[in-house]
């Protein structure tokens, strides 16, 4: 009996001890204590690995905010490279009761369940790799895809005429951010017929790893590289070191992530280990300062910020960038109050006035002063407005292209006068990434694909066989256009049955919707099942068409729509459309914050891709009590 007392006493001192180192742990929120400051929230951090020099900087840029805000505390877990501890950890955060989770994605796949688990509950800030889907708050990080096609010019310039042998040296091979810098880089080494990718290794971003893996596969085979891509800098140098130990000359190196502590890539730039990083920034600030806009349910929340990479070798100023005393941009601060020149693009559409709302209201809200013209849908008009605009020596300009073609040369002018151009809601196709400063605007591939899923969902339920569909185009070669087809046949091509029967081309007005829907039900007549217009405005259009034809829009032919103004919003409450996906036109502020940095010399991410909805019938009729446009 003794014995039992005994016991069970000693059980509960465990627990109890137990209990009390656990909840020492846990700051409390909203306890005010005579040294601790009241705390208003627990932001999580999961970081993959404190391994790799990249997510050490992560986090220390992520402390240095923490260290700004008394009343918000971090929680930080290091998963220690296990895929499986991360999703423990992650968990472990949750239930801890944060209140925003700041995740670095490691391995993409293996998280993305436990991330869309808890952004139903909480923010969830994605970091440095994407996850599959949207299911998060905001992702910060790199374009992937196109760090592999910088390393690509850099490996095609190094190689010269010749050419030569290539082994790349890859990331983790579940991590988006290695398939897609692999993809980039090969994509264009592949426009190149001298140059040859003779092999590969994974070496998930570990110095030794690449440093062991590389010498096995040198020894192993008989012929050598002339060139070494590496996806990190950690693995150029251990590829730095495998070619030394085997007394291999005049192999060139290139990694990328480009930090600036000891060993990071700079400093490998620097002695001449390795002729090529990228500088890739982190993102730990960024998600710090968009975690308390979020938590304090500030300014809208963009979906992705993309970061923008510098190239930086051996023939560079490298110091510029290991004391950081000038900005990245090598923007100069100006005094003088910020002039903008704005070329807008026309009035064809209500969501582009609502746009040229947005942009009007928002410089003059943030004291911009600002220049605004309308190039009334014509390139040349615009190209010309632009000139105008550095003739004025105005101190940053903004632009709506038309197309994505054709902008080369007044952009080099532009470049050359030294004012940054900020992309606003279409982009360009332009070689020379840095004509351009940042784009601001939306995912147009994302918002075909919302619509092609919607279909697809929405017609099997009616378990149609065939179903026809008419294209209603926006203006050809423009952003839009181009993306809302790409991502709406890529859905459609798993589904055969489902047939465009024709393309037509528009130019987002409409009357010009009106006039091509005519025609298809001229051509077409009966068999129409569906109308997929780039925006509300042709869709408008064709309903007006349908009517006059004698069918029921929205019944007899079934419509889905962008943009989502008060229009579509309209037509989805009475019936007449069926769907339409939302392409968020107040961009304004977004606009003029990012030329305000840009003014006092600050870095500004290379895309801000905004955050947008989709709306069936049901969903307006909710939805148009709060909107007012
Ligand atoms: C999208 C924008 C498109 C709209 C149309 O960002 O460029 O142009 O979808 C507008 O309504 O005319």
């Amino acid at each position: 009996m003794i014995k039992l007392f005994c016991y069970r006493v000693v059980i509960l001192l465990i627990v109890l001890l137990t209990l009390t180192i656990i909840l020492y742990q846990i700051p409390f929120k909203n306890v005010e204590t005579n040294t601790e400051p009241l705390i208003d929230f627990v932001i999580g951090v999961s970081q993959p690995n404190l391994h790799e020099p990249w997510q050490v900087l992560m986090n220390e840029e992520l402390r240095a905010e923490e260290a700004k805000h008394d009343n918000i505390r971090v929680i930080y877990a290091d998963a220690a490279q296990s895929t499986k501890q991360q999703i423990m950890d992650i968990n472990m955060l949750n239930k801890y009761g944060i209140d925003l989770l700041i995740v670095s994605v490691e391995d993409s796949s293996a998280l993305t369940p436990v991330i869309s688990a808890i952004y139903k509950k909480i923010p969830v800030i994605v970091l440095g790799r994407g996850v599959e889907g949207y299911n998060y708050t905001l992702y910060i990080g790199s374009d992937h895809h196109f760090i592999g096609e910088m390393a690509a010019e850099v490996a095609i310039d190094l190689l010269g005429d010749e050419g030569g042998k290539v082994i790349e040296v890859k990331g983790m091979a579940s991590a988006s951010k290695a398939e897609e810098r692999s993809k980039g880089f090969r994509e264009k080494i592949s426009e190149n017929s001298n140059i040859e990718i003779i092999d590969s290794i994974a070496a998930n971003w570990q110095r030794d790893k690449a440093e062991d893996e590389l010498t096995v596969l040198l020894k192993r085979m008989n012929q050598r590289p002339d060139l070494i891509y590496a996806h990190n800098d950690a693995m150029a140098l251990g590829s730095y070191r495998a070619v030394q130990s085997l007394g291999l000359e005049g192999i060139k190196i290139i990694g990328s992530d480009g930090v600036t502590n000891p060993k990071g890539g700079l400093q490998l730039v620097n002695e001449g280990i390795i002729d090529t990083t990228f500088i890739t920034p982190t993102g730990g600030k960024q998600a710090f300062q968009y975690a308390v806009d979020i938590l304090e349910k500030r300014s809208e929340i963009p979906k992705k910020v993309i970061l923008r990479n510098h190239k930086v070798s051996e023939k560079d100023n490298i110091d510029q960038y290991l004391n950081q005393k000038s900005n990245i941009s090598g923007k100069r601060r100006r005094e003088n109050e910020l002039t903008l020149g704005f070329a807008q693009v026309g009035s064809e559409s209500a969501w582009r006035n609502e746009h040229t709302a947005s942009v009007i209201n928002a410089a003059e809200q943030l004291s911009v002063n600002l220049i605004f013209k309308n190039a009334d849908n014509d390139q040349q008009k615009q190209i010309k407005i632009i000139r105008e605009f550095i003739n004025q020596e105005v101190d940053v300009i903004a632009f709506s292209p038309k197309v994505e073609n054709g902008w080369e040369e007044v952009l080099k002018e532009a470049k050359d006068a030294g004012i940054p151009v900020i992309l606003s809601d279409r982009e360009i196709d332009v070689n020379d990434s840095t004509l351009w400063t940042s784009f601001i605007g939306s995912d147009f591939v994302e918002e075909g694909r919302r619509a092609g899923r919607w279909l697809i969902n929405e017609m099997d339920k009616a378990a149609l066989k065939d179903v026809n569909i008419i294209e209603l185009e926006g203006t050809k070669n423009s952003a839009p256009a181009v993306g809302r087809k790409q991502g709406f046949e890529e859905v459609l091509s798993n589904y055969p049955n489902y047939q465009i029967i024709d393309n037509l081309l528009g130019d987002f007005t409409l009357s010009k919707g009106r006039e091509l829907m005519e025609q298809a039900l001229d051509d077409h007549g009966n068999k129409i099942d569906i109308v997929y217009a780039h925006n509300d405005d042709m869709a408008i259009g064709a309903i007006e068409a349908i009517e006059d034809y004698g069918l029921k829009p929205g019944r007899d032919i079934k419509i889905i729509s962008i943009d989502a103004t008060i229009k579509a919003f309209n037509a989805l409450s009475t019936g007449k459309l069926n769907f339409t996906v939302e392409c968020n036109p107040l961009l304004g502020p977004q606009i003029m914050q990012a030329a305000k940095e840009l003014h006092a010399g600050k870095e500004v991410p290379m895309k801000i891709i905004t955050s947008e909805e989709t709306f069936t019938q049901e969903e307006a009729k909710k939805e148009m009590k709060k909107r007012n446009y």
